[in-house]
């Protein structure tokens, strides 16, 4: 059964999002990609579409109670956020509840953003990173009134994807931590944040060379980490 389906349509292979996270009421969160083209980019800003969203959805695939734009004309009532490139990671903080993103950036500006119901995270009008050909993203901003900054970004990039807050006491130095499994990065970043900033990173697992698709938290307090790639490999990372 089909539950939720970004749309419109389009015929492309790029930029899928696809990351789906419960909330603390069963509700689902879902982020989508923009597909990539020229064409369907600038629908990461328009409310009426779901490409380039995280979206809030019941577990039978209607919009979820107070959802920010359940009232608002001509737009879809699933949408909780907008402004997105390519969702691939979502987690909530364990202290704070609130949920935390990453995103692909272009050529530079791989970001972690801190979502609030409603807001517009600035994509494509604002980013950090370039075209693949080394032009500018439109007019090649970095920052505008009323569009959300990221909590963090990286040029060059890591490629982000899964990702997990550490809340186990297997190592207690790493509680509250992000952890951030990185594709073209082939590590493990750990991000400490204090007071929804950034004040530290560490990247793990650097001398593998493996693309880290997953983290996630076992109920031994191990983190596991999954990889793609020909040789795909689960990691248990126990102890430093
Ligand atoms: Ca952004």
């Amino acid at each position: 059964m089909v539950i939720y389906r970004a749309t419109p349509a389009f015929a492309g292979t790029l930029h899928y999002g696809g990351r789906i996270l419960f909330d603390k009421s069963g509700h689902l969160f879902v982020s989508t990609g923009e597909r990539s083209d020229l064409q369907t980019r600038p629908k990461s800003q328009d409310l009426a579409t779901g490409l380039g969203k995280i979206v809030r959805i019941t577990k039978d695939g209607k919009p979820a109670n107070g959802n920010p734009f359940i009232n608002t004309a001509g737009a879809m009532p699933e949408n909780y956020t907008y402004g997105h490139r390519n969702v691939q990671g979502l987690a909530i903080h364990p202290q704070t509840g609130d949920l935390w993103e990453n995103e692909f950036g272009p050529r530079g500006g791989d970001e972690v953003n801190r979502i609030e119901a409603g807001k517009n995270y600035g994509w494509p009008t604002i980013s950090y990173g370039l075209e693949y050909s080394g032009g500018k993203i439109g007019e090649g901003l970095t920052q505008k009134e009323g569009l959300e900054q990221p909590v963090y970004y990286w040029d060059p990039v890591v490629s982000p994807s899964g990702m997990t807050f550490y809340s186990g006491d297997l190592i207690p130095e790493w509680k509250n931590n992000l952890f951030i499994g990185c594709l073209s990065g082939s590590h493990i970043v750990r991000l400490e944040i204090k007071d929804n900033k950034v004040v530290g990173e560490e990247r793990l697992l650097t001398d593998r060379q493996d693309r880290f698709r997953d983290v996630q938290q076992g109920k031994d307090g191990a983190l596991y980490a999954v990889c793609d790639g020909a040789h795909g490999k689960l990691y248990r990372i126990g102890k430093k």
